[in-house]
């Protein structure tokens, strides 16, 4: 039992045991974002001790990141199976489903979710909601024409659609492209939403993971970690490798 742990050291206990969660010799997807920090940080220490695992980063920021630590790094097209991806979120229903992409990461973390056989999702408990929307949905959208998806993301229900920005410049993703930030308050039913995002052209990826998650890995502040199993879950979007 803890002392009330701040949220950062939630996701630093978080973070440290779900680097336990890596077989030897496995193949993993590994995440972005601030939780997901301290899984490199410590499964850096487990391969400088001899553990041998090799991992598909979802960013560059985690590529750098792994590599600075000296963990064994591949690409997507290279990877062969993914045994497990393990990522943070920026939201999770109680039904499973998430809102990803606070970290601009969000297509590739996607796309590497999609290619493993497992999902594993690491969250403070604030994030583990009834329903998602109170985070802002991140969509990754061309360049070239976002000004009319924001209006067309208008017509989806959303209160206000805000082009991301740092220094008064559009943020770029890894992949180039612009995201703006989604504000629905409460999202009824996220697949459908994702569906309907998914068929305005200029849209390349949305932050709502349907049917991804397998397990959720919850930190409280109290110290608890605990573990929610999903009993409907298929594999990753329903998407076996
Ligand atoms: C990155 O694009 C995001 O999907 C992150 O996984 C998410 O924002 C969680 O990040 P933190 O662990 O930093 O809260």
């Amino acid at each position: 039992m803890y002392d009330e742990l701040s949220k950062d050291e939630i996701k630093q206990r978080l973070g440290e045991y779900a680097a336990t969660l890596v077989p030897a010799g496995s193949t993993i997807g590994l995440g972005t974002g601030t939780t997901v920090y301290w899984l490199i940080k410590e499964l850096g220490n487990r391969v400088r001790k001899g553990l041998s695992c090799q991992v598909v980063p979802t960013s560059e920021a985690t590529r750098k990141l792994a590599e600075d630590e000296g963990i064994r790094v591949v690409s997507l097209n290279d990877a062969g199976p993914i045994a497990v991806t393990i990522d943070g979120a920026d939201e999770a229903s109680f039904g499973f489903q998430l809102i990803k992409g606070g970290g601009a990461a969000l297509l590739q973390e996607k796309m590497v979710a999609a290619a493993s056989e497992k999902m594993i999702v690491i969250i403070g408990e604030d994030k583990h909601v009834p329903k998602l929307g109170k985070f802002p949905l991140p969509v990754e959208v061309i360049p070239a024409g976002w000004k009319p998806l924001v209006r067309k993301i208008l017509a989806t229900g959303a209160k206000e659609v805000i082009l991301r920005e740092k220094n008064d410049e559009p943020v770029l993703t890894d992949h180039g492209h612009y995201l703006l930030d989604c504000h629905y308050d409460v999202i009824d039913d996220p697949a459908a939403l994702n569906t309907s995002l998914h068929l305005l052209p200029g849209v390349v990826e949305t932050g709502l993971f349907i049917d991804m998650a397998d397990t959720l890995v919850i930190g409280y502040s109290n110290g608890d970690i605990m573990r929610e199993e999903n009993i409907h879950s298929t594999g990753t979007g329903g998407i076996k490798s």
